[in-house]
Formats: structure tokens, sequence, C-alpha cells
């Protein structure tokens, strides 16, 4: 006779513990009833939360495939292999390793692997849409390394290569990396890596926002012309939270893996990395294309109905799936922009913009994305929708009738929330 299950396999979450349950439904209702553009953030497939919810979450494991600090592994060896092959097979590249925990530990392992402490690297600037991790003053890669900025070009706020070249030639950086979390425009791989050759540096390219654009064909990739690029999976490529790390370098190969694991990294996590799989595998598919393209036909449709508005958009457009905003040209700080999106269920970040100050509440930038909302279903027509609730909520303050903005905001927000369910509402 078996015993019937412990009631700590059977107990649900709602039974045992409803501060938690209570706070999991309000996020679950929370994402079906307001409208994502926060630029990082996407809607992941039932596969991908299957996966993540997975009793494979309780493997332990350190090592790869094949070669494992721990018994047992055979189950996740096959996940993780098909996530190291799909990585491959997607982004066109010799070698992937799969494990890092987020985009963070992934230049965390790249730092670990090419640069000694003190070395020196030159990255996007944060105000320009660079990424904490690059050289930060508050991150450790700006506290152990040597960390130099290029910029955008004040006049068009597209990067200067020229100038790029001018302060690599100065600064003789060991690390050339490109990429950040707030660019809109196209990156110039090709002209970055010879300016890398150039002054003797490696060069990095962290594709974390664009990584789905690119394995949509959207976005030019950055193989060949980068020695090593990482990303997440999170974002536009709509897998899990978690990190990789390309290259078609052999050499380096063991070297990364050891980067990794342990270099700074312990146990890998065994359900993130069949999420990641899935995700791999989803991305490969002909849909995701179409995918890609509708992402970016999407951020113009937003950026293009904001500028008629009056909004100014820095850069002038977008060729990815990020609209940058200038709230100055309203009159209000990226802060007071957000609230007044959040009253009519629009989430959105603030954001500084080239040139602003380093104090966030003083940002006068806002990003969008467009990543979340494509996933819903929604199209251009329905983007220039939003385009015209943001630009009315932008305007509120200044006209009249108040409320009547704010009422009729709420409800073209609720229109479109309720034609576009997410998981099954
Ligand atoms: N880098 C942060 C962002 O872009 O929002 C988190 O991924």
């Amino acid at each position: 006779m078996t015993n019937a299950p412990a009631a700590h396999f059977t107990t649900t979450v709602r039974d045992t513990d409803p501060l938690i349950a209570d706070a999991l439904e309000a996020e679950r209702s929370r994402q079906q009833n307001q409208i994502e553009l926060i630029a990082s953030e996407n809607i992941i497939s039932r596969a991908v939360l299957d996966a993540m919810g997975h009793e494979i979450a309780n493997k332990t494991l350190e090592g790869y495939p094949g070669n494992r600090f721990h018994g047992g592994g055979q189950f996740v060896d096959i996940a993780e292999q098909a996530a190291i092959d799909r990585a491959k097979e997607l982004f066109k590249c010799g070698y992937a390793n799969v494990q890092p925990h987020s985009g963070t530990q992934a230049n965390l392992a790249v730092f670990f692997l090419l640069l000694k402490p003190g070395e020196k690297v030159l990255s996007l600037d944060l105000a320009a849409g660079g990424h904490l991790s690059h050289g930060m003053k508050a991150n450790l890669s700006g506290r152990w390394f040597e960390a130099h900025n290029y910029g955008v070009n004040p006049q068009n706020e597209v990067i200067d290569f020229d100038e790029m070249e001018r302060i690599a030639d100065v600064v003789r950086p060991r690390l050339l990396i490109a990429g950040g979390s707030a660019y809109p425009r196209e990156l110039d791989f090709e002209r970055m890596s010879k300016i890398a050759k150039k002054v003797g540096a490696y060069f990095l390219v962290d594709m974390a926002h664009i990584a789905g654009l690119v394995a949509g064909g959207v976005h030019p990739s950055p193989f060949p012309h980068a020695d090593i690029v990482t990303c997440t999976t999170t974002k536009t490529l709509r897998g899990p939270r978690g990190g990789l790390i390309l290259t078609n370098n052999e050499e380096w190969y063991k070297k990364l893996q050891a980067a990794v694991f342990p270099g700074v990294q312990g146990s890998l996590h065994s359900n993130v990395l069949a999420a990641k799989a899935i995700c791999l595998g989803e991305a490969l598919r002909d849909d995701f294309k179409i995918y890609a393209r509708q992402v970016v036909a999407n951020a113009k449709a937003l950026a293009e109905t904001l500028a008629d508005r009056g909004v100014r958009i820095v850069s002038g457009g977008t060729d990815t799936h990020i609209v940058l905003l200038d709230l100055s040209s309203k009159g209000l700080l990226g802060k007071q922009a957000e609230d007044l999106l959040a009253r009519a269920n629009i989430t959105s970040n603030k954001n500084p913009i080239p040139g602003d100050s380093p104090r966030p509440p003083e940002w006068v930038g806002m990003r969008l994305g467009s990543s979340a909302a494509t996933t819903r279903g929604l199209k251009e027509q329905e983007f220039r929708v939003l385009g015209t609730v943001i630009a009315d909520l932008i305007d509120a303050e200044t006209q009249d009738k108040t409320d009547e903005i704010f009422e009729s905001a709420k409800a073209k927000i609720a229109e479109l929330t309720s034609r576009f369910p997410v998981y099954g509402h």
C-alpha cells in the first residue's frame, strides 16, 4: 500500500500562503489588464512557463553536459545540450555557454575571461543608452576595471563612429563594448570591429536588447565581426530570465566554460536551462521572423504617432523595438510621464536621454518598447492608438477636461487588453 502524498507535495500556494497567492493572482491580473511598454519585458510562451515551474527546478548540478559534479543529471543534460545546439544554430556561431544567470553575469564572465583588474574598457555612456555592467562606477565592472565611454553625436543622437575611433585611439582599451539598454538605432558591428582591431582591443557585443531582432533577421548579426557576444534570453528573444555567451573562438571556449563555472557562478538553474532551450527553439521557427518584423514595425508606428503629436523622439525615430522620448519637449519629467501613463494602465519607465541629468528624479526621458504588446498580437493600427492615448495623457495636465481624458484613455486600454488576452484570460 502506498502512503497518501504528504501535504508538502499537494497543498497549493492558495491553501498554504494566502499573502503570496494574492500577490501572484494580482500580478497575473495586472499583466492582463495593462499594456506593457517596458522595453526589456516580454510575455513568455506557455511552454517556457511550464519549464520554469517544472520539477526539474529541484535538480542541483555543476559542470557541463556529460561532465557533472553531481549525479542524476542525464535529463538536464538533454535540456542544456539542446539549448547549446539551438543557440549555435540560431545565431550561427561555433560555441555557446547557456548557463549565465543573467546578462550582467554573462558580461562579468567575459570580463573575468578577457581582462585583468585595472585594464581599460570602452563602452556606451549610460545616458546615451549603455548598460550598468559595462563599467558603471557602482557596478563591479566599473569598480575593478577602468571604464571609458563613447557617446552619441549631440546633433543627431546617433553613435558617432569617428568620435568613437578618436576616443579608442587615445584610451587604447583592452575591451570595446557595443550595445546597451536604451539605444534605439541599428549598430554598425563591422565598423566597431575595425576600431577594436586598430587599437588592439577585444570586441564584445552585448546584444541583450536586440537578440530577438538579430534572431528574427531584422537587425544585423554581430557575427562574424564580434570576438564574443553576450545577451539575455529575456527581452526581444522572449524567453526566461537568463543569459548566453556566444563565440567562434575555439581557443577561448574552454576558458570561457571555466569563466562561467566556477569563475563567476556555482550551480546552474536547471529549469531555466530547459526554458532557454524552448525559447531558442521557438526563435528558430519561421513565425518568429514575422514576430520580429512586427516588433520593429510597431515601434516605428508608435514613434511616428508620438512625433506627429509634438513629442520629441530621441534620434528622430527607431530601428529597433525601443522608442526613447524626450519629455522636456512637453515640459515633463520622465517620472511624471511614467505616472500619467500608469493611471491609464500603461506600464513604462523613466530613462535618461543623451545629456540628461545624472539624477534619476531629474531625468526627462522615457523609454518605451514594443516587444511585449507585439506578443499579445497588437499591430501598427493598435500601436497608433497607443501613441494617441500616450500623447493625450502627456498633454492631459495642460487641458481643461483632465478627468475625461483619463477616463477615455483607460477605456481605450481596457478595450485593447480585452481584445488581446494573455494566458487564456
Ligand atoms: N537592463 C535592464 C533594462 O533594460 O530594463 C533590465 O534588463
